[in-house]
């Protein structure tokens, strides 16, 4: 347990519902792969495999993980179960799955927990800010981390600001 895309001594765990929802979850996988930060990726079913999503999110921590990313869409109880069954920071994406209706389904039911069991929720299929959600939870005790997460956003603004910049030259 994991038995997919094990790497030494991950501090997040990636899962998902299906391997359907894996294009949009490797978006997740790829910021974390950008700020070098260890994780392990695999596919949990709240629904199909309950007895092996039970087993992950208990020995989540023991294994070292400090945040968990779980995708699902449809039904999506995988990411609410697992915050159930860990203290360990849950982050939740909903995914516009082939069973959602419009990704309405896959947003709420992550979205709407009962008080006591929080998930924090990301925007529909937005994978990539979930990983970077991660990286801001860990890099509260780490201070490398933490600079190249303002070193992003400083990049972020600079393409932006470049943009606006392009935008004014072009209309003269
Ligand atoms: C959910 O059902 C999964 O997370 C996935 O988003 C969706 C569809 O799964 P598949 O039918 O493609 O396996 O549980």
């Amino acid at each position: 347990m994991p038995d997919s895309k094990q790497v030494k001594h991950p501090v997040v765990g990636i899962i998902m519902g299906s391997d359907s929802d894996l294009e949009i979850m490797e978006a997740a996988a790829a910021i974390l792969k950008t700020f070098e930060v260890a994780f392990e990726l695999t596919i949990v079913s709240a629904h199909r495999t309950p007895k092996r999503m039970v087993e992950y999110a208990l020995t989540a921590k023991q294994r070292g993980l400090k945040v968990i990313i779980a995708g699902a869409g449809g039904a999506a109880h995988l990411p609410g179960m697992i915050a159930s069954l860990t203290t360990l920071p849950v982050i939740g994406v909903p995914i516009k799955s082939s069973n959602s209706l419009d990704g309405w389904d896959s947003v709420l039911s992550i979205l709407q927990m009962p008080n006591g069991v929080p998930v924090a929720t990301v925007a529909l299929n937005a994978a990539k800010n979930a990983g970077i959600l991660a990286a801001e939870i860990l890099g509260i005790s780490d201070d490398k981390l933490s600079e190249e997460l303002s070193d992003f956003k400083k990049n972020m603004e600079k393409t932006v600001l470049d943009k606006a910049e392009k935008i004014r030259l072009d209309q003269l």
